[in-house]
Order: structure tokens, then sequence, then C-alpha cells
């Protein structure tokens, strides 16, 4: 197992599509063992393979965090069949936009269909910190990051801070 390194925005990367997972074999389940530890050291409750610069459509979320047992899902090309009319706000923050916090609204609740780290086939109904976290992951595998939603002034200066606490940190 390994930690990666978490790209961050202004990064081009983040903005690219990531591209369907053909074959769910070991060298991948290793791979996304890797996600998963990089997602727990960050500490984050979701992740997506191109936050650790492979552009495939695989998420790692475990919205647990610590309260309960450890509950890792990984999500293979996963496709949202269902979204609930009624709408959700959470404040939400990225890994790849570190210190940095803003309220979305999204659909409360949604259905999705996904390979699972077996590469079975599953679809799950999720709600709550869930069905959120599964869409904030889901508009990183299509090149958008939450605070794409904002206006054009607000991202600017978010990205400059992350800009900052990037310098200052290293
Ligand atoms: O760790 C994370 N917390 C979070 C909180 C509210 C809404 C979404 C998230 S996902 C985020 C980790 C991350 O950046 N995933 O892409
Ligand atoms: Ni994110």
């Amino acid at each position: 197992m390994a930690i990666l390194p978490i790209v961050r925005v202004p990064d081009p990367l983040l903005k690219k599509i990531s591209k369907p997972v053909n074959k769910v074999d070991d060298k991948l389940r290793s791979f996304m063992d890797d996600m998963l530890e990089t997602m727990y050291d960050a500490p984050g409750i979701g992740l997506a393979a191109v936050q650790v610069g492979k552009l495939l459509r695989i998420l790692v979320i475990d919205t647990s965090r610590g309260e309960e047992d450890p509950n890792p899902n990984f999500y293979i090309n996963p496709e949202i069949t269902w979204t609930s009319k009624d709408i959700n706000i959470y404040n939400e923050g990225c890994l790849s936009v570190p210190e940095q916090y803003a309220d979305i609204e999204r659909p409360a609740e949604c259905k999705v269909k996904f390979l699972d780290y077996s590469g079975d086939l599953q679809e799950i109904h999720a709600t709550n910190l869930l069905a959120t976290c599964i869409q904030h992951e889901m508009d990183h595998l299509n090149g958008i990051v939450f605070i794409d939603y904002l206006s054009k002034l607000k991202r600017g200066m978010y990205v400059r801070k992350v800009k900052k606490y990037t310098m200052e940190e290293d």
C-alpha cells in the first residue's frame, strides 16, 4: 500500500474527463487500496482517482468517519440512474481545495449503478451525506470541482487561498 500525492486546484488535470475502467483485476485493486489509504491519511470521506493523478472512473467513499467501524466502498464506472427532486445543502470541502468550504445544493437522494471491488454490478439508493459525497465524487470524474458552482470572483479567491496554503506548506 502507498499514500499518493493529492492533486490540487488549479491543476488542469482536475478539468479532464476520466475514462471507464476496462477490467477489474488485481492490479486495479492494488491501486484502489492505495486510493483508500490516501483518503484515510488525508483524511477525507471520499476520493476520485483523478485526485491522485489517474484519469479512471473510480471512487472510494467511507462516510463513517471513525465514529463507527470503517466502511469503505469502491465505485467503479459509476452512473447516477435517478436523483430526487428534493435538495440538500451541505457545507462541502474537497481534498483538492484544502481548508476551503462552501454550501452546495444537490439532490438529497440518488441511485447509483457501479461495479464493486470484486467487479460485480451493484445498484444502491443513497441519502444524506452519502448521496452528497457520491455526487461530489462523480463531478470529479467529469472534470468538475465544487468551486465551479461558485461565482467567478469567489472561485478565484478560493484558488488563490489554496495556492497560498500550498506555498506556505512546502
Ligand atoms: O473529505 C471530503 N469531505 C466532503 C464533505 C462534504 C461533501 C463532500 C466531501 S468529499 C471530500 C473529499 C474529496 O475531496 N473528495 O473528492
Ligand atoms: Ni473532492
